[in-house]
């Protein structure tokens, strides 16, 4: 096969654990207050469901990830570190992180760069696409744990693998839709299916 494979990798529930870096601060800061365990979170947006919960759970939870280095601290989702440095160094193999920060700017996009270089090391800032529209990045594959990207581009060039996360495990896709189970089930057969078409 002539061209190189574009793989988007998605960073939030994907790299980084974002829900457990969550929980785990919004339990220290608000003792006392209900939460939801990880095994009962539902749809993507944390807030939505706090907000259900009690309607001033909302605010509290999204001032958790409004605080100063709260992206930064996130730790690495199992394996995902180890995946995403074999995955650049396979061959005609291109990776980009594709990551959407929060529209509080203060400290999430530098956060994100600095988790980059800490965990994946340097070379891999030049690799960062931060966008709040994924669908106007052009890819082979777009692995991500959002089921709804949507965007300005009605038909974008990558198709979306969804990767497992707490708050999408129960969701039943229809076909043709595909899952990354975790970084322990197969990426590379994943990329070979999408190389030379
Ligand atoms: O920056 C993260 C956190 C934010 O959405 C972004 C998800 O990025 P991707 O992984 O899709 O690239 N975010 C925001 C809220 C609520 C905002 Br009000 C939320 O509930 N969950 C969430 O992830
Ligand atoms: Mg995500």
């Amino acid at each position: 096969p002539s061209r190189r494979l574009r793989v988007l990798v998605d960073m939030d529930g994907v790299l980084a654990d974002f829900e457990g870096g969550f929980l785990k601060k919004f339990r220290a800061k608000y003792p006392g207050q209900p939460y939801i365990a990880l095994e009962d979170r539902r749809g993507f947006w944390v807030s939505e469901q706090y907000g259900q919960l009690a309607p001033e759970l909302s605010e509290k939870a999204i001032s958790i990830w409004e605080s100063k280095y709260f992206f930064l601290e996130l730790d690495p989702l199992p394996g995902a570190v180890e995946a995403v440095k074999q995955m650049a160094k396979l061959e005609a193999t291109d990776v980009f992180i594709c990551t959407s920060p929060i529209k509080k700017y203060h400290y999430c996009p530098y956060e994100k760069y600095a988790w980059v270089e800490k965990h994946l090391g340097k070379e891999f800032l030049e690799q960062i696409v931060l966008t709040r529209d994924k669908t106007v990045v052009s890819g082979d594959l777009l692995i991500d744990d959002r089921p709804d990207i949507i965007g300005a581009e009605k038909r974008p060039s990558w198709e979306h693998v969804l990767f497992t996360a707490c708050h999408n495990k129960h969701l039943e896709l229809p076909p043709p839709w595909r899952r990354l189970c975790s970084w322990a089930d197969d990426w590379k057969a994943l990329l070979d299916s999408k190389r030379g078409l």
